[in-house]
């Protein structure tokens, strides 16, 4: 019951913020679609509620609650696109996003599987657009984990340039995607 009406809140506060942009899916190689006109859409969110933990997790969850995921960024066009739509509707500022950033769809795991980050699909990324420095798997406020989500930092002077954060030590905007799939299937090229 807590969690229900903890998910409507941040549905009734978020809904009032988003901005929906829509654009051809292009890709990543090696992944190609058999569809020619496959298309990705994205919704973009200000910050969650504080309550809404674990956060990252929490964010994953509510894009699923409306039939997507939290957004794979495969390539440059993608990437441009969605920082665009931030800056054009200011969302970039402390009054969507107090704590600087937007969950996408990029983890990497603990152990073995630290720096191996992977697209909520499952492919490893082909591009990149890291912030200076990042991912570095920053240890001060979770010593067991690290940083292994990644958000797109909207920190003065950071540029939406991707940043591995902590999972659950502040709540952040999100950037969901939808992938409308036309009848047909994602096939990996060889
Ligand atoms: C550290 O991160 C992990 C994975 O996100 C989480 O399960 C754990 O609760 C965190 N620990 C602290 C002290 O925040
Ligand atoms: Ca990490
Ligand atoms: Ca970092």
């Amino acid at each position: 019951m807590e969690l229900v009406i903890i998910l409507l809140g941040f549905i009734a506060v978020s809904t009032a913020n988003h901005v929906t942009l829509t654009e051809e899916f292009h890709g990543c190689i090696p992944t190609v679609s058999t569809c020619a006109t496959l298309q990705k859409r994205y919704e973009i969110y200000c910050e969650q509620d504080a309550n809404d933990r674990p956060y990252r997790q929490k964010a994953q969850e509510f894009c699923e609650s409306r039939g997507g995921t939290l957004a794979d960024i495969k390539n440059r066009a993608e990437d441009a696109e969605i920082r665009k739509f931030i800056y054009a509707n200011k969302m970039d500022s402390p009054e969507c996003v107090r704590n600087f950033g937007f969950w996408i769809g990029l983890q990497d795991g603990d152990g073995a599987d630290e720096g191996v980050y992977k697209w909520g699909d499952g492919t490893t990324p082909c591009y990149g657009n890291w912030a200076k420095d990042n991912p570095n798997n920053n240890v001060k406020k979770n010593a067991t984990s690290g940083q292994d989500c990644v958000q797109l930092w909207a920190r003065p002077g950071k540029g939406l340039l991707w940043d591995d954060e902590y999972c659950d030590y502040r709540p952040k905007g999100i950037v969901c995607q939808f992938i409308d799939e036309c009848g047909c299937e994602l096939e990996a090229s060889v």
